[in-house]
């Protein structure tokens, strides 16, 4: 049977999602110095670039802003967060229903999961629920796949973030989003795991924009499907820089250089 692709997802099977939930998990710090970013219509704006192919935010930002980008962009709601301010246990409670984010116009939902958290239980039954549902409103979950807990000590390990993801396509997720894991051999270790379910990199804290671009090379190169890319966007001064370097590489097959020519 073939696989129905992800929402928004170009021809060659590449995506962009442009993540936006941070004002949820680290609130001001991320904004800190750049009040425009903390501005959601800037992002939403940002969003309708032709190198993004769907936005990620919390169910509040949907509700309040959603509305006048519909044409434009696809939506992901993000159904669960948690403020980096509690620390004590990992993880992460559902905010929004499968059928409330529909309502808004999701064309798919994203829920964290904390492998190795001493809520990994609970957590898994609050995916399978968010799962089911998705499958019995048609729209693909993708599964912030982050391992955390007192027992995982490195969160970017190959042999942690594969595990993360295998648990995604074990739970039944359309896509796994994983952090890097610091070369293409060791991103191979979680695409070679994963079977055919998609897996994007996650952008990360800001990095140089070379540094920035060669993760993502690395991880195409290695498998991946794409990026869900945040700080790394919105955190600079020209975002619609770094969207157009990314969409040469995933889109126009350029090299790292390549894209990086009007930097
Ligand atoms: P970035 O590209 O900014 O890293 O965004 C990806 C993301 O997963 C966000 O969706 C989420 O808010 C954040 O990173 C989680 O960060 P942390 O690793 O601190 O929990």
């Amino acid at each position: 049977m073939e696989k129905e692709r992800f929402p928004g997802m170009k021809n060659n099977g590449k995506t962009v999602i442009l993540a936006y939930d941070h004002g949820m998990e680290h609130g001001p710090s991320d904004f800190r110095g750049l009040p425009e970013t903390a501005d959601p219509e800037r992002v939403f704006k940002l969003s309708t670039s032709e190198d993004v192919n769907i936005l990620a935010v919390q169910k509040g930002l949907a509700e309040n802003y959603y509305d006048c980008y519909s044409d434009k962009v696809k939506l992901l709601v993000k159904l669960n967060g948690t403020p980096s301010m509690k620390k004590d246990v990992p993880y992460s409670p559902k905010n929004c229903t499968v059928k409330r984010a529909v309502e808004i116009g999701a064309d798919a939902v994203g829920y964290t999961v904390y492998p190795g958290s001493i809520a990994e239980e609970k957590m898994f039954e609050d995916f399978r629920e968010v799962q089911e549902n998705a499958r019995e409103h048609g729209i693909p979950v993708v599964m912030w796949a982050y391992p955390r807990g007192n027992e995982i000590d490195d969160d970017t390990t190959p042999e942690v973030v594969s595990y993360g993801a295998r648990i995604g396509l074990e739970l039944g997720a359309d896509m796994v989003k994983v952090k890097y894991t610091g070369s293409r051999g060791n991103m191979e270790e979680v695409t070679r795991i994963t079977g055919d379910m998609d897996v994007v990199v996650s952008g990360g804290s800001r990095k140089e924009d070379k540094e920035f671009l060669e993760m993502l090379d690395k991880s195409l190169e290695a498998g991946c499907v794409g990026t869900a890319v945040g700080r790394n966007l919105w955190k600079r001064k020209d975002p619609e820089k770094m969207i157009k370097a990314i969409g040469d590489l995933l889109f126009r097959e350029k090299t790292v250089e390549e894209s990086m020519e009007n930097f």
